[in-house]
């Protein structure tokens, strides 16, 4: 999935394809590139973020998907407003990928659902203002497998098909770097849920303060790649389903390399098979 932020403050891409043409010609090379799916967006959700309303987000994406569409490449949009997913589907959007799981907007399942699109379910806590004192955890990727275990009950009581679903951990939306780490180290656990899992690092400022700089200044997010790419390929090579990226070229060259030496899987952590066990025997949805 490659990423195309039409918003004018995206922490990576922000501003860069505010303009029509600048974002169709980014969308047809994330395509050429190898994206299967092109992700617009057109709310920042970087941690601080204010909302902008929905007829703005809808006037930013809707003809980018449209053109892009017409195009032939396959889109999805990125939003948390039921509106506003709505009228991209009728755009041509394939996918929903929706950065609260639901939670933001009560009738987005609705929409989902009378769509039959996929929907991209991630794990959330709050909007962006807020998401910083979010971050409390009593074992993250418990606590963050039982959040979306209940996302997804609630997708399905509201009559979305189970195969329609995809599971995100929400790298960054109130996790701090430790959290992220622990969710990416402990996918399994996330992946035993028995759905496809999106899993989003790329630049994100955990990788920028990993590569700090001897005085701690965080590594900018234009040289993040190499992490960046380092993430994606573990995250596949763990099971993901998808990964969503800035830079599809590097991504899907170094998944191209895991795929010619035989696409080898990572181990499953015995802890992973035991919980999954655990879990089977108490009758327990975690
Ligand atoms: N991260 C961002 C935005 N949308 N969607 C999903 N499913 N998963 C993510 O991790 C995710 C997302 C924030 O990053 P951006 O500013 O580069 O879009």
């Amino acid at each position: 999935m490659g990423v195309l932020n039409v918003t004018p403050d995206s922490f990576s891409d922000g501003g860069r394809y505010a303009d029509l043409d600048a974002a169709v010609g980014h969308g047809v090379r994330l395509r050429d590139a190898g994206a299967h799916l092109v992700d617009i967006g057109g709310e920042s959700t970087r941690p601080g973020a204010e909302r902008i309303d929905a007829a703005t987000e809808a006037e930013r994406v809707l003809p980018v998907i449209r053109e892009l569409t017409a195009a032939g490449v396959a889109v999805s949009v990125d939003t948390s407003r039921a509106r506003v997913a709505e009228a991209a589907l009728v755009a041509g959007a394939a996918v929903v990928n929706d950065v609260s799981g639901g939670l933001a907007d009560p009738d987005m399942a609705r929409v989902v659902r009378d769509a039959h699109c996929p929907w991209v379910l991630m794990h959330w806590r709050g909007h962006s203002r807020a998401m910083r004192e979010l971050a409390t955890y009593t074992d993250v990727v418990a606590d963050v497998r039982a959040e979306l275990a209940q996302r997804i009950d609630t997708a399905l009581a509201a009559g979305v098909a189970a195969d329609r679903l995809i599971v995100d951990p929400g790298l960054g939306f109130a996790k701090t770097a430790a959290h992220n780490w622990e969710l990416s180290a402990r996918l399994s656990e996330l992946l035993d849920l028995g759905y496809p899992l999106l899993f989003g690092a790329s630049r994100k400022s955990y990788l920028g303060g990993l590569l700090a700089g001897a005085d701690g200044t965080p590594r900018p997010t234009a040289q993040r790649e190499a992490a960046t790419v380092a993430t994606s390929v573990l995250a596949v090579a763990a099971g993901a389903w998808g990964v969503r990226v800035h830079d599809v070229q590097a991504t899907s060259d170094a998944l191209a390399v895991w795929a010619a030496t035989g696409s080898p899987r990572l181990a499953v952590p015995p802890h992973a098979e035991k919980r999954t066990q655990d879990d089977h025997e108490h009758g327990v949805r975690r």
